[in-house]
């Protein structure tokens, strides 16, 4: 099977429904370089093509890969098709492309049975980014390497929060003059 890798080997893997879901990952893509964490990318569908799927998640699963990110849209059950067939963590990214926004995406891969757990969260992009993050979490707990790089990354959130106080609290300041 065929999927796009980065150079070492992969311990994420991101699957989507459709190759029309690929610019609405994006930020999961660039989460995961940031963090320097090897990933590849699969286009396979829980209902188009079911017993490709499968096959990926097990062929994944013999390559290394640890932690598996699957996004759709719609009656979006690739995430859940992913957890069935592997017990590895599942990270479920709702895709906001059909006319429900992706509210119909969101219920249809967080209201999983009890056993088969996938962790959802946001629709749409903050959800794509945050599923690397919560990824590289999970590595981290057996990583230290990636545990630093995420010790990193919150610093670098922190300090941009003060650098957007320093720069609005300027902004505000001069208004009032
Ligand atoms: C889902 O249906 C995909 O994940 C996508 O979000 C949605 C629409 O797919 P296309 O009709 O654009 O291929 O399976």
């Amino acid at each position: 099977m065929t999927s796009s890798t980065t150079s070492a080997s992969p311990l994420v893997a991101i699957l989507m429904g459709s190759a029309s879901d690929a610019d609405k990952l994006t930020g999961a893509r660039d989460v995961l370089q940031k963090l320097g964490i090897a990933f590849e990318v699969t286009v396979t569908s829980a209902h188009r093509s079911p017993a490709r799927t499968v096959d990926y998640v097990r062929s994944a699963e013999e390559r290394g890969v640890r932690v598996f990110i699957a996004a759709a849209g719609g009656a979006a059950h690739l995430a859940g098709v992913v957890a069935a067939h592997t017990l590895k963590p599942v990270i479920g990214v709702p895709v906001d492309s059909t006319p429900l926004a992706g509210f119909d995406a969101l219920l249809s891969t967080v209201q999983m049975p009890p056993g088969i757990p996938v962790a959802t969260v946001a629709v749409g992009d903050m959800g794509a980014r945050n599923a690397a993050y919560l990824a590289a979490r999970i590595l981290g707990l057996g990583d230290a390497a990636i545990a630093a790089t995420l010790v990193t990354e919150r610093d670098r959130l922190e300090a941009s929060v003060v650098e957007g106080d320093r720069k609005v609290k300027s902004a505000w300041a001069a208004a009032r003059t």
